[in-house]
Order: C-alpha cells, then structure tokens, then sequence
C-alpha cells in the first residue's frame, strides 16, 4: 500500500539494529528517486517474515508500495512484481533466516536470471521474531532455545554464498552506520542486475553483537566488522574471493561485476526478435 496501515502495530525492541536500516532504505529511496526523477509510488518493497520484514509497515515519509509475503519468499514475489511491470524500482527486505535458511533455494535461480531487484538481508543471527532460535548465521557453539545444548552447525557465510551462486552485485553493512548503508543501498538499486546488501543488523534482546563488531577498546576487544580499503577495486571476483575468506567480516562494496546484463535488457531484446504471426500460425504452433 502507498498509504502506512494504522491498525498494524508491530514495534523494534529498543536499539534494534533494523532501526538503523529503515532510516539507510529511506535515505536510499529517496535518491534513487530524485535520480530517476520518479515518483515514490513506482517503488515496491517486497518483505519477508520477521523482525526485519516488518520494516515494510514501519518506514516514515513518502510511502513505498509495500508487499508482506510469505516466509521465505520475498525473491519468487519480487520476481512476479518486476516482471509484471519491469518499470517499478523494487527492493527485498528479509532476514538471515527469511532470506538464508527457508528462502536459501531462491539465490541462485535470480543470481542466473539477473533480476533486476536489490535484496536487503538483516543479519542478526538468530530468528527474532520467534524468540531467538538459531539461524544460518548463528555462530558454532552457540546456546539458543533451539539449541539448548549449542549450536552443532557451522554457520554459513552469507558472502561466501552469494558470490558463488552467481550473485553480480554484492555488499556488505553495518546497521550503526546508516548514513554508508544508505550510500551502498543506493549503489545497489543503481546497479542493472541482481544486488545484495548484506547488513548486520544486531538484535538488542536474542543475539547482541553491537560491541564484538564494532569492537570496544576499554575491554581490550577488537572489532569483528572492518572497512575495505578506498582502492579496493570490487570488480575483481577473485579479489572479492580472497578479501571474504581474510577473516572477519568486510564492510563496503564487496564484488560489482562490471559486465552485468539484467533480466530486463535481456528480455526486452529478446522481444524485438519475437514475431508475431496471425491467428492461424499461432495456432498452427501449438499442432502436433
Ligand atoms: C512457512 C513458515 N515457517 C515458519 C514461520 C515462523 N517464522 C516466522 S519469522 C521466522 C524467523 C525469522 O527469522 P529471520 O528471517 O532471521 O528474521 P528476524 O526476525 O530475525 O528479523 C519464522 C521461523 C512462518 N511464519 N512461516
Ligand atoms: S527481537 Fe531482536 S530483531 Fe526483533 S525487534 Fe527485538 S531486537 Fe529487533
Ligand atoms: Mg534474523
């Protein structure tokens, strides 16, 4: 809807890292829409199930038309709304358990057909809006109500994942840093193909891992997350290889395939070639 649900009243926990990724989405929006010169109302956000997906109903100023779906399926509804109207500017919203866990098979399928959507995925390693259970990402070892014992998987690394699936545009962000998230958002929903934004997104009441990634220097801790250097040149898959296996985890624009052709171009030159013959011969096709 282009108009907020008064009657929905879902609300973050205090200092919810989604927070600080709503006011990234809208500074984003914004200037992709001055851009392009469009109207809000030609954007579509596209949201999972949890915490993070509820951000579809929380966003303030111009309103976005919003689509609530289904666990695990914001990629297949992306999919259907790009290609019923291939003008609309769309984004997914989804959790690390939305996007990675139940959602996982529908990586690959947009990666090879180069959708042209941005995907925003929360990362708060665990599932928030069920209490706290363990997700893909959740460290090894780690206690959760789903895992009384610990954790006995190996978590993914979501950005090991995409770039290996196909996916042309990846980054990664931190959700206290809203102002650069918003920047690689933008970069994101500029670029022609499939992008992901990868943002960590902590969960002040399951899983808060605030001050392990941006470190805390009075307790001797360093930080997890760190930034790419200013030359690093994204357009080099085995570079963007090699600085996600270094450890930790790499803020900035990760891999950007320079040679990138959406879904979009390739279907609107595919149409040209299309020849439309009169009613006999369409039906003729379908003769056996
Ligand atoms: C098909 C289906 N399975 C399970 C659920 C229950 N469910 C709702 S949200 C959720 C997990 C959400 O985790 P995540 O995607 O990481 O989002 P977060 O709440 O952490 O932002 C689950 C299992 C559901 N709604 N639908
Ligand atoms: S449970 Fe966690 S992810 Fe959900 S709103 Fe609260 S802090 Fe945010
Ligand atoms: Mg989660």
């Amino acid at each position: 809807m282009s108009k907020k649900n008064p009657e929905y009243d879902f609300k973050w926990c205090p200092g919810c890292g989604d927070f600080g990724v709503k006011r990234a989405i809208e500074w984003a929006m914004e200037k992709r829409n001055i851009a392009l010169e469009a109207p809000m109302q030609d954007t579509v956000v596209v949201a999972g199930i949890g915490c993070s997906g509820n951000l579809v109903h929380l966003l303030d100023g111009d309103q976005p038309f919003g689509i609530h779906g289904l666990h695990g399926r914001s990629l297949p509804v992306a999919f259907g709304v790009k290609g019923g109207n291939p003008d609309l500017n769309v984004i997914v919203v989804s959790g690390d358990g939305d996007f990675l866990s139940i959602g996982g098979e529908h990586i690959a399928p947009q990666a090879q057909r180069n959708l042209n959507v941005t995907a925003v995925v929360m990362d708060n390693g665990v599932y928030g809006l069920t209490k706290g259970q363990s997700s893909p990402t959740t460290i090894f070892g780690e206690i959760t109500p789903s895992t009384p014992y610990g954790k006995i998987e190996q978590p993914l690394n979501p950005l090991e994942v995409y770039l290996s699936l196909g996916v042309n545009f990846v980054a990664s962000g931190f959700s206290a840093n809203p102002r650069k998230l918003a920047d690689l958002i933008n970069e994101a929903m500029s670029y022609d193909g499939f992008s992901i934004v990868h943002v960590q997104s902590p969960c002040t009441t399951y899983n808060d891992t605030f001050s392990a990634l941006k470190g805390d220097v009075k307790k001797g801790i360093s930080p997890v997350a760190w930034d790419v250097d200013d030359d690093y040149d994204p357009s080099d898959r085995q570079k963007a290889q090699q600085i996600i296996a270094s450890g930790g985890i790499p803020l900035g624009v990760i891999y950007k395939n320079p040679d990138s052709v959406s879904l979009d171009a390739r279907t609107r030159e595919m149409a040209e070639k299309v020849k439309i013959g009169d009613l006999d011969q369409q039906l003729n096709a379908f003769s056996i």
